[in-house]
């Protein structure tokens, strides 16, 4: 048997070598996150009675989907849905893109039917929970570099203090939609 992360087998190309195999293992690794969103409800409702508190945070991020900035806008806004299935708590700190800048995590309050937004440092993902970030709740904003098109996918890395980077798609949509 062949080690895996060995030199040798990364330079082998065949579908059946090894390097073929962790391409399949990457693309189950994205595909799960969708898996994950599916099955939150049902997922936290078994959670509480499997005795997972005390154990690490364990983070999966969903697609997300970012909206299409208006006609000679920069300024746009990202979301995901974040489940930790651990028995920690974790904290999202950042979040990252080769193709935006200027990002920040935004709460958005609506209160005396006045909507107020302010910056936020980090977002807890407190164990056995799930964020979904919303326009009305919280986002995470930034300036897009280039165009975009609806369906274009968006790389990201969403960075928890404890779990560390978690590599993230958004797909761009209109936004509303
Ligand atoms: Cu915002």
């Amino acid at each position: 048997m062949t080690d895996p992360l060995s030199p040798t087998a990364s330079a082998a190309s065949a579908a059946e070598s090894p390097g073929g195999r962790r391409l399949r293992e990457g693309l189950i690794a994205v595909l799960a996150p969708v898996t994950a969103c599916l099955t939150a409800l049902v997922g936290l409702t078994a959670w509480t009675t499997a005795g997972a508190a005390g154990t690490p945070a364990r983070i999966e991020v969903g697609i997300g989907r970012v909206f299409l900035p208006y006609a000679d806008k920069e300024r746009t806004a990202a979301f995901f849905r974040i489940t930790n299935t651990g028995g920690s708590g974790d904290q999202l700190v950042s979040v990252t893109s080769p193709v935006v800048e200027a990002v920040m995590l935004s709460r958005h309050v609506s209160a005396a039917g006045a909507d107020s937004m302010r910056m936020v440092p980090s977002a807890e993902i407190p164990a056995g929970s799930t964020l979904q970030m919303t326009p009305s709740t919280l986002d995470v904003m930034m300036t897009v570099k280039g165009r975009w098109q609806v369906g274009d996918a968006v790389p990201f890395v969403l960075h928890f203090r404890n779990s560390g980077p978690v590599q993230a798609v958004a797909f761009v949509v209109r936004p509303g939609s």
